[in-house]
């Protein structure tokens, strides 16, 4: 079937929901007949980014690195589905650059309270103590997106509402 192929990146503090998100709807999208490749930390920094670490340089090669994967995929055809804290707008902006108009942003805005209240791994207590250091929005910055494409707050909807909310957006860019 032909397609348009899209990046969708998914950008959000740590726990905000990015990756649950990111992999219902990749369910959607697959249900749907189309051809898919998910990006997120568990299949990037263990493999083609596992020199990199969480200073501030680490995380601009980090996300350059998957933005030009995002576009290879675009090129083969595949919808990306990029799942990454990217905090900064300068490296958001880039990445744009590099898709080109396949990039769509989804901001997952659930606040930082909500992120440390779930703490689903541990690690804001962590960051909290300093045993991790630079940790986002603890002692790392997260510069909030200044245009996303699609916002969503997790804290008012069920998963299958937000990802409703998603795929209601995106049917948009997929038809154009
Ligand atoms: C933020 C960290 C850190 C620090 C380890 N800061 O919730 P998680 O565990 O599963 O997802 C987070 C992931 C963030 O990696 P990204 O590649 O998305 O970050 S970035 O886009 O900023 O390059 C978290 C874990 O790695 N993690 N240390 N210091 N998150």
């Amino acid at each position: 079937k032909m397609q348009t192929p899209l990046t969708l990146w998914f950008t959000g503090l740590s726990g905000s929901g990015k990756s649950t998100l990111a992999n219902e709807v990749e369910k959607r999208l697959v249900n749907s007949g189309y051809h898919t490749m998910l990006l997120d930390g568990d299949n990037v920094r263990h493999g083609l980014n596992k020199n990199l670490g969480f200073q501030e340089s680490d995380r601009v090669e980090n996300i350059r690195r998957i933005a030009e994967v995002a576009k290879l995929m675009n090129d083969a055809g595949l919808i990306t589905l990029a799942s990454f804290i990217s905090p900064y707008e300068r490296d958001r902006t880039n990445a744009r650059e590099i898709i080109g108009k396949e990039y769509i942003e989804i901001y997952v805005s659930t606040p930082l309270v909500e992120c440390e209240k779930r703490d689903v791994k541990g690690l804001y207590k962590r960051a909290r103590t300093g045993e991790i250091p630079h940790f986002t929005g603890i002692s790392s910055p997260y510069e909030l997106p200044i245009n996303p494409d699609i916002e969503i707050n997790t804290c008012h909807y069920s998963l299958q509402e937000a990802t409703d909310h998603i795929m209601t957006k995106i049917v948009g860019y997929l038809t154009r």
